[in-house]
């Protein structure tokens, strides 16, 4: 069986981790699976080829042995059904790990892209001052939320799962703007994922895409 993942050529994070290769590549090496990777250039992305995999032109996608998917939800959750790893065996114990997989894609991430998109893709709109706070405030609910929860626990909910490994991807995408680091109980979470060995062989992968000298 071969995987194929799909990941930006040059990501525009410069190899921060921050683009979703880098979720899906971890999880594949929680489950010890080994992968190659197609990069794409952007122009790429909006072709037949790539649309065929992912209509929104997007990446990443993944593709075993004439399966393709798109959305690193359903590829992270059908890397943790399909190899042992990511998700508990007890019943309610993994309903409660995917449970938290949709909290953070669902209930978390949006509010950080808005914030994503009020920094840096609107900051230049004569509106940006006003929106900026507003668009703050609602991920600082969240994440007080979410650090009330965890408290001092180390996971989510008993060991580390794939709601984890997506709830850290998904918060350090809040590290940017600072606001990450206004909860230290988050912090220490998502540095403990950063700690995970298979989290560091993953962010390396990528950084070495991203560093690597243009080809040619
Ligand atoms: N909800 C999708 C989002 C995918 C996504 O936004 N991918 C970004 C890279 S992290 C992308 O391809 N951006 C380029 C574009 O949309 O043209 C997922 O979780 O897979």
């Amino acid at each position: 069986m071969t995987i194929t993942i799909t990941a930006f050529e040059r990501s525009p994070d410069g190899g921060k981790g921050l683009a979703r290769d880098t979720r899906v590549r971890w999880a594949l090496e929680e489950a010890g699976q080994p992968y190659t990777v197609r990069l794409l250039s952007f122009g790429a992305m909006k072709e037949a080829a790539h649309l065929a995999l992912n209509p929104f032109g997007q990446i990443p996608t993944y593709e075993e042995d004439g399966l393709a998917l798109f959305e690193t939800g359903a590829i992270v959750f059908h890397i943790a059904q399909r190899f042992p790893g990511l998700l508990p065996e007890d019943p309610h114990s993994r309903a409660r790990a995917i449970t938290w997989m949709f909290a953070a894609l669902n209930t978390v991430e949006p509010t950080i892209l808005d914030l994503f998109t009020a920094r840096v893709l609107e900051g230049d709109k004569p509106w940006a001052a006003e929106r900026l706070p507003l668009v703050g405030e609602r991920v600082r609910s969240r994440l007080r939320q979410l650090s009330a929860h965890l408290k001092d626990a180390d996971w989510l909910d008993g060991a580390f799962s794939a709601g984890d490994l997506m709830m850290v991807s998904v918060l350090l995408r809040a590290r940017p703007s600072g606001i990450l680091d206004e909860f230290p109980k988050l912090a220490a979470y998502v540095a403990r994922g950063e700690a995970r060995p298979a989290y560091r062989r993953a962010f390396a992968a990528q950084l070495a895409v991203n560093t690597a000298p243009p080809p040619g």
